[in-house]
C-alpha cells in the first residue's frame, strides 16, 4: 500500500515545489490558495489571532508509537488523498502542507511500520534533501519505567513541536493530522511557545492524563496531558531535555469522556480539572457543554484556544476506525457542532485531528472515519452549514 496520496490535478506540486526522494520516501510541498472560483476568498469567521492573510500550515505527523496498533500513521496522508488541502482553501484558506520529509531522520526506528520502506534496525543510508546520502543508526528504544517507546515519542514530539511554533509564530494556524494522540505533547507545547496565555480544549473519549506512574499499558498516548501539567511523575528523561510543563489545570477542558481510568479520575478531582463527560452532554446537551466549557476556560473569549480532538470522542458509528473505539459517543452533530461553535469564537489558534486509524476496518468504515477526520478539520476552520 502507497503511503503517497493520489493527488488531484490541481495538487500536483509545482516545479517550485518539486518531489524530492528522502530515504526512499517522496517529500513534496503543496501550496493551494483560495480563489473565488473554487469558494470563498477569505474564511467566514475572522480568526483573530492570526496575522496577515488567513493560513493554514498542515503538519502532518505519520506516527503509531504512542501506542501499539500500527496503521494510525497512515492517516495523514489519507486525510490530503481525501482532498483536504482543496477543501480548506475553498473555505478561504491559504494552505501550506510539507509531507513528512521531517519525520525521516530520527533514529529510533521513525518510519512507520505498515510502511513498505520500514528499515530494520541497523545502519541505513539515507539521502537528505541535497541528495548528499548519509549513515543513521537506528538505536534500540527500550522501556523506560512502563513506558513504551519514550526516545522515539520524545524526539518526534519535539520535532512537532518546533514545527507547531513555527507555523503559530508566521501568524498561521497550524493543522496537525495525527497520528496518535501522544503527538499532543507537541502540539500543545508549540501552540503555547506563541501563545503562553492558550486555553486547550481536549475532545475525547479518554482523559489520556495518566502519569509514567499510574499507566497500565505504558502507551504513551494516554499520557500526554499529564506531561504538559507537569505532573509528578512526569519530570523524566528524555522528556525533560526540552520538554517543561506549560499547562496550568484550569486551562484545560475536556468533552466527550467516557472510557477513564481510577488513577486518571484521581488526577481530575485532585488538581480541580473541569470534565464533561458523555453524561453532561445527555444531561445540558451539546450547545450547552460547549458554553460551559468555553465560560471555565475562556469566560471573556479572550484568550487563543488550542483543540485538541480525538476521533474517538465520537461514537464508533460516526467514526469506526480508530485505535480505542469507545460505544456511547458523540453523535456526528455534536461533534461538528463543538468545532463550529469554537469556529464562532474566532479565537482557534491551532487545531489536532487525532487517532484516525486508516488500516483497522473495512473500506466503508475507514472511508467514514477519514470523512469524518476532514470534516472536523473544516468545520473548525469556519464550514458552516447555512
Ligand atoms: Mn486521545
Amino acid at each position: 500500500m502507497s503511503l503517497l496520496p493520489r493527488l488531484s490535478s490541481s495538487l500536483k506540486p509545482s516545479f517550485a515545489n518539486p518531489i524530492k526522494r528522502i530515504g526512499g520516501l517522496r517529500a513534496y510541498h503543496i501550496h493551494a490558495t483560495p480563489s473565488a472560483e473554487k469558494g470563498r476568498t477569505e474564511p467566514q469567521y475572522k480568526y483573530k489571532f492570526l496575522e496577515g492573510k488567513p493560513t493554514v500550515g498542515i503538519v502532518g505527523c505519520p506516527f503509531s508509537g504512542g501506542q501499539g496498533r500500527t496503521g494510525v500513521d497512515l492517516a495523514p496522508n489519507k486525510l490530503i488523498s481525501a482532498g483536504l488541502v482543496d477543501q480548506l482553501s475553498s473555505l478561504g484558506w491559504e494552505v501550506h502542507y510539507n509531507s513528512q520529509e521531517k519525520f525521516i531522520d530520527i533514529p529510533y526506528n521513525p518510519i512507520p511500520a505498515s510502511s513498505p520502506s520500514a528499515p530494520e534496525t541497523g545502519t541505513e543510508v539515507v539521502s537528505d534533501s541535497k541528495d548528499k546520502e548519509k549513515k543513521i543508526q537506528r538505536l534500540p528504544d527500550e522501556d523506560i519505567g512502563k513506558m513504551k517507546k519514550p526516545r522515539l515519542v520524545s524526539e518526534v514530539n519535539h520535532i512537532v513541536s518546533k514545527e507547531v511554533e513555527g507555523i503559530a509564530k508566521r501568524g498561521w494556524l497550524p493543522l496537525t493530522l495525527g497520528g496518535d494522540h501522544s503527538l499532543a505533547l507537541g502540539t500543545v507545547s508549540g501552540t503555547k511557545a506563541k501563545y503562553p496565555d492558550a486555553c486547550l480544549i481536549w475532545v475525547d473519549a479518554h482523559a489520556d492524563i495518566n502519569t509514567p506512574e499510574t499507566t497500565d499499558s505504558g502507551n504513551l498516548h494516554g499520557c500526554p496531558v499529564s506531561f504538559l501539567l507537569g505532573l509528578e511523575g512526569t519530570d523524566v528523561e528524555p522528556f525533560n531535555k526540552w520538554l517543561k510543563p506549560c499547562l496550568k489545570p484550569e486551562e484545560i477542558v475536556y468533552i466527550g469522556l467516557r472510557d477513564v481510568d481510577g488513577p486518571e479520575k484521581e488526577i481530575l478531582k485532585k488538581h480541580g480539572i473541569k470534565a464533561f463527560s458523555m453524561h453532561h452532554v445527555d444531561k445540558y446537551g451539546i450547545g450547552k457543554v460547549v458554553e460551559m466549557a468555553l465560560d471555565h476556560v475562556n469566560p471573556d473569549r479572550s484568550k487563543p484556544i488550542h483543540l485538541s480532538y480525538d476521533v474517538d470522542a465520537l461514537d464508533p458509528m460516526v467514526a469506526p476506525s480508530t485505535g480505542t473505539p469507545v460505544r456511547g459517543g458523540l453523535t456526528f452533530r455534536e461533534g461538528h457542532y463543538i468545532t463550529e461553535a469554537l469556529a464562532e469564537t474566532g479565537c482557534l489558534v491551532s487545531v489536532d485531528i487525532m487517532e484516525v486509524n486508516p488500516s483497522l476496518l473495512d473500506p466503508g468504515s475507514v472511508e467514514k472515519t477519514v470523512a469524518a477526520g476532514c470534516s472536523l478539520a473544516r468545520a473548525s476552520l469556519g464550514e458552516t452549514l447555512l
